[in-house]
């Protein structure tokens, strides 16, 4: 019986340590035992899950990779919830994936119990789950769908990006062969869990090669500084504000602990960032402090890895490289021509395996995203000297901030829901520390007012920390086009 190819491949180092944790070093095999038992337990005696979606609210760690592998090994689609989500948004998650039930690790079960009660979910916490006896597991083509990631962009809600498990297999492989991923590697994990560069660079890409994984809930810089000291990595890879906020670290820090932190980072084989631009400021300035050429590359939650530096030979500041093995990527022109030449822009579209499947139950919207069989990417770039450099996106609407891909209609939407406000505009503004903040300018209904930490905290509850707006503009009016449309050009200079 042909098994999913992760799943074959972790039978390939069933002894070595694929999770490192405080609590003690886990087993590939391990894995293998416990995710076959859970897969068990959520078929409750069906033969498939056959592509139903089953949602996970789960920090980093033995649980994660064991509940998403029961889920394939199921036949169920894995849908991967944010631990920073407010209860309106995993309700929109749960409700738009049509998710059957929902996995959570005990820590988080308040935060969706009563959301699962309204919508009539199962709910199982995975740290109660009792291996019975294992059933014969489906065996299940890679073609089929595997995972639902949300991603914002150009509509109002996320979208539910799918990809089955070829696609996955594709957007692993492509990075394994380029970055020269090795079983004895070890990186540790804090990014979330519920976007690409986690779940498929760090992650998946560590448990394919046989490499050890060492989870975090989140980014704990004084840990993982630490850890880094100790020699504990190989590999690293993070966000470009996760390096700027390192470098603020060890430049305040004495210099005896900087020196071992710096040697720590010195020592790795690869360090990578990606997610959003990394300026060629913080390239430098990483490279001066330890002597490591960051490799930056280029990616997106519907494709996967595109474009990246070389593993090996010139990894220049400020760009992104050149397509990873598998990846064909064309630049088109705003005039519809496909640019053949350098130092002509043109939108970025992707072809090949590694390409998304569709959007969950948004067909029009899937077409529309698509030209001639290419992915449209909505990102601009130029070929310099036979490398790409990203200019930037082509909707105003899309912020990137922290590394996270935000809508400006999505907060914009959530903003007008409050009773002081008539109309608002959101865009980003260039920040560095976060590459972009959100800022909104307001205008006010009559005889309202509204202050910075108002607003902050009537967003709590509503939007995720990194959607609540960090600048507060109150206006008499939007900055209007002449056919009374709001130009977020001339909102943007408002800050
Ligand atoms: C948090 N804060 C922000 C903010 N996020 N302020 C402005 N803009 C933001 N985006 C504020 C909080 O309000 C809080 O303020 C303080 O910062 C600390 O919050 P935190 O949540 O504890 O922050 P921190 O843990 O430091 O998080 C920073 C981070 C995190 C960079 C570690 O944002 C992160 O993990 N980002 C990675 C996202 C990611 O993986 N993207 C990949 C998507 S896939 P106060 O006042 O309360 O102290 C993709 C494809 C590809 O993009 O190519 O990879
Ligand atoms: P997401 O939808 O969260 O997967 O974010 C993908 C987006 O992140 C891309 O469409 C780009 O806009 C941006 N991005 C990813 N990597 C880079 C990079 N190296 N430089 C600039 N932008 C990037």
């Amino acid at each position: 019986m042909s098994e999913l190819p992760i799943i074959a491949r972790a039978r390939q180092h069933s002894e070595a340590v694929a999770i490192r944790a405080v609590v003690g070093d886990r087993r590939y095999s391990e894995l293998l035992a416990r995710s076959a038992a859970f897969a068990s337990s959520l078929l409750r005696g069906d033969d498939d899950l056959n592509e139903g979606r089953v949602a996970y609210l789960v920090p980093a760690g033995f649980d994660y990779v064991l509940v998403q592998w029961g889920i394939w090994r199921a036949g169920g689609v894995a849908v991967p919830l944010s631990l920073s989500a407010t209860g309106p948004e995993l309700e929109y998650t749960l409700t738009d994936s049509q998710a059957q039930c929902v996995v959570v690790s005990k820590a988080y079960g308040d935060k969706v119990a009563a959301i699962c009660k309204r919508l009539g979910l199962r709910l199982t916490i995975v740290d109660d789950f009792e291996p019975t006896d294992p059933q014969a597991l489906p065996t299940i083509d890679t073609q089929r769908r595997a995972m639902i990631l949300y991603t914002s962009g150009t509509t109002s809600k996320p979208k539910g990006v799918v990809t089955t498990h070829a696609n996955i297999q594709a957007q692993i492989e492509t990075l394994v062969e380029a970055w020269q991923w090795q079983s004895t590697d070890r990186i540790p994990l804090f990014l979330p869990l519920h976007h690409v560069h986690g779940i498929i660079n760090v992650m998946s890409c560590a448990l394919w090669s046989g490499a050890t994984i060492e989870p975090f809930p989140h980014f704990e810089m004084d840990a993982v500084l630490s850890r880094v000291a100790d020699d504990a990595y190989t590999v690293f890879m993070a966000v470009p504000t996760i390096y700027v906020k390192m470098i603020q670290a060890l430049e305040s820090m004495s210099e005896s602990n900087r020196e071992k932190m710096v040697a720590g980072f010195g020592r790795m084989r690869l360090m990578v960032s990606g997610s959003a631009a990394l300026p060629a400021s913080v390239h430098q300035q990483w490279t001066a402090l330890t002597g490591q050429k960051l490799l930056e590359r280029y990616g997106m939650t519907e494709i996967g890895m595109a474009l990246s530096n070389p593993y090996r030979g010139d990894r220049r500041p400020g760009m992104v490289g050149q397509p990873l093995p598998g990846v064909q990527l064309r630049l088109k022109s705003d005039e519809g021509k496909v640019i053949t030449g350098e130092g002509e822009p043109g939108e970025i579209q992707v072809r090949g395996p590694s390409v998304f499947n569709e959007y969950w139950h948004r067909p029009e919207v899937t077409a529309a995203s698509f030209e001639e069989g290419w992915f449209r990417t909505g990102d601009m770039a130029v070929l310099e000297n036979g490398y790409y450099r990203i200019m930037g996106r082509q909707s105003v609407d899309i912020i990137k901030s922290g590394g996270y891909k935000l809508s400006a209609l999505e907060i914009e939407a959530t903003l007008l829901e409050h009773p002081a406000v008539r109309e608002c505009a959101v865009v980003g503004v260039a920040d560095d520390t976060w590459g972009e903040a959100v800022a909104v300018a307001i205008v006010l209904n009559e005889g309202e007012s509204l202050e910075m930490e108002m607003l902050r905290s009537w967003c709590r509850d509503r939007l995720s920390t990194y959607k609540i707006p960090k600048h507060l503009h109150i206006a008499d009016a939007l900055p209007r086009n002449a056919m009374g449309k709001v130009t977020k050009p001339a909102v943007a200079t408002l800050f």
